[in-house]
């Protein structure tokens, strides 16, 4: 399988996390490709040029991360991350939309303010900034984010590298401060190998 992917992404490595949380890291072939240049090599296999994107072993090409943790989850070793049972499987699916949401909120503004930044602060980047703040009040209170780190399911991953992303990209938001739970978790959650061996940069 070939993974395309770049290092800045919170996508790319929600995808990455998944893969070593089930055996598969060594498995992937890693294309690191430059999306924002629309390079030939990524968009014959995905012409909206984004990563991630894979291809798989028959030729097929999965884009979007959802769609790819999906597919690795099943054909990885180890526990479900995202159960197959319904009613476990909507716990986990709530808490993926929060967190990729989330991811969404602090990705769209960072693009928004590099591509339509110059003066002011672009009034999308504003109003997903405002979301972003307020959705993580209500993950803070929110005791459904599996309180032990040790078996995380795919929504709990999702939620560690969307703070992961906001620590990157967004320190001033200081989403710490009035959220002592949530720091908690996440300085947990980031200690796990899947988180250690895929930093941004
Ligand atoms: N919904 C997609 C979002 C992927 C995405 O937006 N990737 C960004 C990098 S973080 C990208 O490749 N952007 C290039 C572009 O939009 O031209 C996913 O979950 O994978």
């Amino acid at each position: 399988m070939k993974l395309y992917l770049n290092k800045p992404s919170p996508y790319a490595r929600l995808v990455m996390v998944v893969a070593h949380e089930k055996g598969l890291a060594e498995r992937l072939d890693l294309e690191w490709t430059d999306p924002w240049v629309s390079p030939e090599i990524l968009t014959r296999v995905n012409p909206f040029s984004r990563v991630p994107a894979l291809v798989l072993d028959d030729g097929g090409v999965l884009v979007d991360s959802s769609c790819i943790c999906d597919y690795l989850d099943g054909v990885g070793g180890g526990r479900a991350l995202l159960p197959a049972e319904l009613e476990r499987r909507v716990k986990v699916l709530r808490k993926l939309g929060i967190a990729k949401t989330l991811t969404d909120a602090a990705f769209g503004s960072v693009i928004e303010r590099r591509f339509n930044g110059a003066g002011s602060e672009p009034p999308l980047a504003a109003r997903w900034l405002k979301a972003a703040d307020t959705s993580l009040d209500v993950i803070e209170r929110d005791e459904s984010f599996s309180p032990s780190t040790d078996t995380p399911d795919l929504g709990d991953l999702a939620l560690g590298v969307a703070l992961g992303y906001i620590d990157f990209r967004l320190k001033e938001l200081e989403w710490r401060r009035k959220r002592a739970r949530l720091g908690a978790w996440f300085e947990r959650i980031k200690t796990r190998p899947s988180m250690q061996a895929t930093p941004h940069e």
